[in-house]
């Protein structure tokens, strides 16, 4: 008898197709996200932090996740309590999970730039890091304390110096978050961690929670300049509707792997890393792009007999039969890599012959991973690098969280008597050019001698 195969994730078959970007961007696989359907909701969350602070956050909590608090912050104890009891396995994993991010994030602060035009005539750009962060870590169909590692980790290498934390409370745990992420954070020293979710968490970061004079001073939420993280519809939603009035980074929807291989590759491993992102989410996408038939008949072989036994193999068949999940077969190495191109995966895995070289020809993707040894959950957890990644295409313009993200670029003029009178003339006559004469009169009374 032939082997069972999931014939449930979509065949697109581009053999023969045309791959300019327009043709291959209308007939690759992609769920448009709805914004639309949450900003009323949202909007409306929104204005309710805004008004009512903390009595909002409250009946929210009540509403959205069935606890009734009297604070959002989680009290000192119950962080120094969750590292104490954190299983030594989990630490050891989120201890070389920090120490990989924190050397990679340190590699990547930018140092200044400076031109000297002469002497006494100097431009220089130097980063500064943003004031204050907060950092969202998604509750939902698993826990996420590596989540916090990646979020925290660019930020304190940035040199940030206040950063909270919100995540939603937990009925089973008292109306906190999850203890491993409590633990999370109290291994990088983040002391501020708030138990609030969904839209209402990024309404509070983005625009704190103020007191009254003669309230609970303890109730207070400073607003930050930049907020991060990954989240649901109503978060990504609400991370839209506070941006210009503080930063956010890429979009984060539901999770993406892309694997391009050959006739080289192995199936097994294919086969796993699609489903250990399909895990996440049955609206995860995993898609092969391929230009064998034959290796992606033994995907649908291996992917058939591992669903069965996968744990989460309710969410992993949605996920892998559904219209943003497929196998594309492409005529040959040159076409998939166009494919992945356009596509833009949040992650992309290169299972081909000379995989490093198939990898520098990407152009768009949240993030890379080379050869049959570099599986997406290495760099979800231990590669070092960041798992908060743009998805949904964004990747076209957008990058992975990083310490950029968390810094700004001042540039600084400084010029003398000299240097000035030496690019005078210019700065007359084009500010002549644009009919403004008080420009260059600001330049030219530095010269009168009247
Ligand atoms: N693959 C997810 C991140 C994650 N996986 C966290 C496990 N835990 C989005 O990049
Ligand atoms: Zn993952």
């Amino acid at each position: 008898a032939s082997p069972q195969t999931f014939s449930a994730l979509q065949d697109l078959d581009l053999r023969g197709a045309a791959l300019d970007h327009a043709s291959l961007k209308a007939v690759l696989p992609r769920p448009e996200l709805n914004f639309a359907t949450a900003a009323e909701a949202v909007e409306g969350i929104i204005a309710r932090v805004r008004a009512e602070g903390f009595v909002a956050l409250r009946e929210l909590a009540e509403r959205f996740d069935g606890v009734t608090q009297t604070h959002t912050r989680v009290p000192a104890e119950a962080m120094v309590r969750a590292l104490v009891e954190l299983d030594p396995e989990v630490r050891a994993g989120l201890e070389e999970s920090i120490a990989r991010a924190r050397a990679f994030a340190a590699e990547q602060v930018p140092g200044s730039s400076e031109v000297r035009y002469a002497t006494g005539a100097t431009v220089t750009q130097r980063w500064v890091p943003v004031r204050r962060v907060g950092l969202y870590v998604p509750g939902g169909l698993a826990v996420y304390p590596s989540s916090v590692i990646m979020n925290a980790v660019p930020a304190l290498a940035a040199g940030v110096g206040s950063l909270a934390i919100a995540s939603p409370p937990q009925k089973e745990f008292g109306g906190l978050p999850h203890p491993t992420i409590l633990a999370a954070a109290q291994l990088l020293g983040v002391e501020e961690v708030h138990a609030m979710g969904g839209a209402q968490a990024i309404a509070a970061l983005a625009y704190g929670v103020p007191v009254a004079e003669g309230e609970d001073a303890t109730l207070a939420i400073e607003p930050v300049d930049v907020v991060t993280g990954p989240g649901n519809l109503f978060v990504a939603t609400a991370k839209r509707l506070v941006k210009g009035v503080v930063g956010i980074d890429a979009e984060a929807g539901p999770t993406e792997i892309a694997i391009l291989a050959d006739a080289t590759a192995n199936a097994g491993y294919i086969a796993a890393d699609m489903i250990s992102q399909a895990e996440h989410d049955p609206n995860a996408a995993a898609v092969l792009v391929t230009d064998s038939p034959e290796l992606a008949q033994s995907v649908r072989e291996a992917l058939e007999t591992r669903c069965n036994t996968t744990k989460h193999s309710e969410r992993v068949r949605v996920a892998l039969g559904g219209n943003q999940s497929a196998v594309i077969l492409v005529d040959d190495l040159e076409s998939g890599i166009a494919v992945c191109n356009v596509y833009a995966a949040e992650h992309l895995e290169i299972h081909t012959m000379d995989a490093a070289g198939v990898a520098e020809r990407i152009t768009a993707a949240g993030a890379v991973f080379v050869g049959s040894h570099s599986p997406v959950s290495l760099g979800d957890y231990c590669a070092g690098s960041n798992h908060v990644l743009p998805t949904s295409g964004t990747a076209a313009f957008a990058s992975g969280l990083n310490v950029n993200t968390f810094l700004k670029a001042i540039q600084v003029i400084d010029y003398d008597r000299a240097a000035l009178s030496e690019v005078a003339g210019h700065v007359i006559a084009l500010a002549n050019a644009e009919d403004l004469p008080a420009h260059g009169d600001a330049v030219a009374i530095r010269f009168d001698n009247a």
